[in-house]
């Protein structure tokens, strides 16, 4: 059933990247959530619709998060649950109209199971699940080198560094260099191909589901900074790294 519904929602990315390149020529709406760096776009919310109606079909018991109000309302990680993010780095979709992403995961009874990455521009699918491997489309991904933290580009996102939260700065200043793309799919990305040796932001669910799920697969690290266990229906301060850079990083983070 999982390999079925694994297909399905495949070929849903694909559709939904159709979708976007088509929405994307034309003009649509631009809106402020709670400030001017915090935008939906009408494209994020018709994305959403059709992920979560089509997954609704391919997966009927399912229970869908997603940021942009179309889900259910999810309060347990009961069954199957889809956490959605039908445009990740909004504002460079506006801005740039490249370096963004649509993401899917799916938890089954609290499980990361099928994780879905789709860089738009690229026309790269990242997709796999725990037991299936990880792959760019048909080709599968390998483990990424085990770099450690002085050997590494690592993402962190600004006001961390900034305000040094957790000590964070002064990893950032052992890394080989720092980074910062404006989308945490694509960052994702790039530590599941080995280009990051660490990632660490502040995610909400829909920006750390699929990720997860396919970093863990490949036995990368995927671990809070300020707790033990991550909360899959939370936001979370979280870490994805090579086992070394992510080991390198908390014994320096306070
Ligand atoms: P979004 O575009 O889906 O909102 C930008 O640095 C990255 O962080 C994007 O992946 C963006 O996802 C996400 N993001 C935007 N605002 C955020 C916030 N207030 N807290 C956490 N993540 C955020
Ligand atoms: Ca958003
Ligand atoms: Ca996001
Ligand atoms: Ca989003």
């Amino acid at each position: 059933m999982l390999e079925q519904i694994d297909q399905q929602a495949q070929r849903l990315m694909w559709e939904v990247r159709q979708q976007t390149l088509q929405l994307m020529t034309k003009k649509f709406n631009v809106a402020e959530k709670t400030s001017a760096r915090d935008l939906v776009t009408t494209v994020d919310k018709q994305n959403e619709k059709m992920i979560d109606e089509r997954l609704k079909a391919i997966d009927p018991a399912c229970r869908i998060v997603s940021e942009e109000g179309f889900g259910d309302q999810v309060d347990d990680l009961k069954g199957h649950v889809w956490i959605v993010d039908p445009i990740d780095g909004t504002m460079n979709f506006v801005m740039q109209k490249r370096n963004f992403a649509i993401m899917m995961g799916l938890y089954v009874d609290g499980q990361p199971t099928l994780g879905y990455i789709m860089d738009v521009v690229e026309g790269t699918l990242y997709h796999g699940g725990k037991g299936k491997g990880v792959f760019a489309n048909q080709q599968r991904l390998h483990t990424p080198e085990n770099k450690s933290l002085a050997d590494s580009l690592m993402v962190m996102n600004g006001y961390l560094t900034m305000n040094n939260v957790h000590g964070l700065q002064k990893a950032a200043r052992k890394a080989r260099g720092l980074r910062m793309y404006g989308s945490a799919g694509i960052e994702m990305i790039y530590v599941l191909t080995g280009c990051l040796g660490a990632y660490v932001s502040h995610l909400h669910p829909w920006d750390l589901a699929a990720g997860r799920v396919l970093a863990e697969e490949l036995g990368l690290v995927v671990k809070p900074i300020d707790d033990d266990h991550l909360n899959v229906l939370s936001s979370n301060l979280v870490l994805v790294a090579t086992k070394q850079a992510g080991q390198d990083l908390l014994t320096i983070a306070e």
